[in-house]
């Protein structure tokens, strides 16, 4: 494997990250309601709590995926071109990925994500066990444009979107994303994203209200990191973690709801808190197949194929570009 290192993070790219978390923290809590954005749950500390929660009895979303891209690994790999470049939008675990690159004959692995870091890490994990594949690295914000290596230019492309992260967007965003990624991809690419399912409202409600509090500590995290990162005194005990699911708008939603009247401060700015304010933190929206297949086709993508699991809790889609 070739990992080629000079693609990943600069250092000054820290202080234009902390200068973005500031600048959107102040701006969205002196919006009315208040909120924050779920981008901002994934420092060291949320991305270990991420991981924890992954592997709740109730969160079923990721050992669902895992199945379904395990069970039908011989019908991905059958329309997957050989050879193609494999693009990840976002980094996270290589559980996904591994088991797509062990079943797909993929001639290279481009992993894009904010952190520098996270994709050493990701490259050096991957190294041991594909000394084949060429590993490409792309440091960027995935929602927004970007190049692609050169050394891919002529291969055959695929992106790779799991874990229902297109859940965490606004319709209108999960659009633009949709039709970014056809842009970066180019002609004649192909899609394989997974998308959490609409269902009972019990399953959903406890997979954000876990038992053991890893969603609420997760949850939490975001006023730890304002308070560690940019100097903010929000008092935690002061606050507490609430998911339910808004079934109009076909979401769960997190919120941070204050326990009393109170002020907190971060860079100099007050922000005044009523009792039983919320701030909301996050939006994970459930889509019915139907849903989702109207949404890739008004973003450019042409649905080929869709797999759930038996009982129809996840979806992986492969899509494919539309001209
Ligand atoms: C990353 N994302 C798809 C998760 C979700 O289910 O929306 C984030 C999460 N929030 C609370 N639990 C998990």
């Amino acid at each position: 494997m070739n990992v080629h290192a000079a693609a990943v993070t600069t250092a000054h790219r820290f202080d234009e990250q902390t200068s973005a978390f500031a600048s959107d923290v102040i701006g969205d809590l002196s919006q009315q309601p208040k909120r924050l954005s779920p981008k901002y749950f994934y420092d060291a500390i949320g991305s270990e709590l991420f991981e924890q929660i992954t592997l709740l009895p109730e969160y079923y979303p990721t050992r669902t995926e895992l199945g379904i891209l395990r069970d039908r690994g011989r019908a991905i790999s059958s329309i997957i071109p050989k050879g193609a470049a494999l693009v990840e939008f976002g980094a996270g675990a290589t559980t996904k990925v591994r088991l797509l690159l062990q079943q797909c004959a993929f001639g290279a692995y481009v992993p894009v994500d904010i952190s520098g870091d996270f994709l050493k890490a990701q490259a050096e994990a991957l190294r041991k066990d594909f000394p084949d594949l060429d590993v490409y690295p792309v440091a960027a914000d995935f929602t927004a444009p970007f190049a692609l290596p050169d050394a891919i230019a002529n291969m055959p492309k695929v992106g790779f979107f799991p874990g229902s992260t297109l859940g965490n967007f606004e319709p209108h965003e999960a659009c633009a994303f949709l039709r970014s990624a056809r842009e970066i991809l180019g002609k004649d690419a192909q899609m394989v994203i997974g998308v959490d399912l609409e269902k009972d409202e019990r399953t959903l409600y406890n997979a954000y209200n876990d038992a053991a509090g890893i969603t609420a500590r997760f949850n939490l995290n975001v006023l730890d990191r304002i308070n560690r990162e940019l100097g903010g005194d929000f008092e935690l005990p002061a606050f507490i973690h609430r998911a339910i699911y808004n079934r109009e708008r076909h979401r769960i939603e997190m919120h941070l709801i204050s326990k009393k009247a109170q002020t907190a401060r971060v860079l100099g700015r007050s922000f005044s808190f009523r009792a039983g304010e919320s701030i909301h933190t996050e939006s994970s929206y459930k889509y019915s197949l139907e849903r989702f297949t109207a949404l890739a086709r008004g973003s450019g993508w042409t649905p080929r194929e869709s797999w759930t699991d038996k009982a129809g809790m996840f979806s992986v889609h492969a899509l494919v570009t539309s001209d």
